[in-house]
């Protein structure tokens, strides 16, 4: 049993929450996509109450979810690019290479991003060797690197999560899945 608030809580930080039940006998059921108003789930509970998080900024047709903890719209690509490709898809869509910029979003990629062959981070030290930079021209603070990392070998600039959730420099030219985000405001 819990309460209305508890319930919209744990939708808040949940990672994949777009929406709730609040039902009468005080359980909360959360849910990773939105219903229609005619979907015959809510209507065979006539004393449960549905509740939506505010979407507005997340293109879904994009591909796009939303976190409501940063709160921010992320997307794991289903296309592997070269980094400089990956970066100019997610402006392309409006957003950038997810930065990992604090301790929030670092935990939440430690936690959530586990991806055979890596995930593109939007952190290289391209332009100057050994000084990594988010794309914004912000520096990169508490990096997770793996132990031996980054290792510039023959010359890597460009920041990846490997599938043991730690950062590695790699080769900027090699084809990987990638994270993009995008800013947003809301709340539920
Ligand atoms: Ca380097
Ligand atoms: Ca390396």
């Amino acid at each position: 049993m819990t309460s209305q608030t508890e319930c919209a809580y744990k939708c808040y930080y949940g990672n994949s929450c777009l929406s709730f039940f609040y039902t009468a006998d005080d359980r909360c059921f959360l849910l990773d996509e939105i219903m229609e108003l005619a979907d015959s789930r809510l209507t065979e509970l006539p004393n449960t109450r549905y509740f939506k998080a505010n979407i507005v900024n997340c293109p879904g047709d994009a591909g796009y979810k939303f976190i409501p903890s940063m709160p921010l719209c992320y997307k794991l690509s289903t296309q592997k690019l070269s980094w400089s490709g990956a970066k100019a898809k997610c402006e392309s869509e409006g957003g950038r290479l997810f930065q990992a910029d604090t301790s929030h979003k670092l935990a939440w990629t430690y936690h959530n991003i586990k991806v055979t062959g890596g995930v593109w981070l939007g952190a290289s030290d391209t332009a100057q060797e050994g000084q990594f930079m988010w794309t914004d021209g912000t520096e990169v603070v508490d990096p997770m690197w793996r132990d031996g990392e980054p290792s510039n070998t023959f010359n890597q600039d460009c920041v990846v999560i490997g599938d043991d959730r730690l950062w590695d420099d790699a080769w900027c030219t090699g084809s990987r899945l990638f994270l993009c985000e995008l800013q947003t405001t809301s709340c539920l």
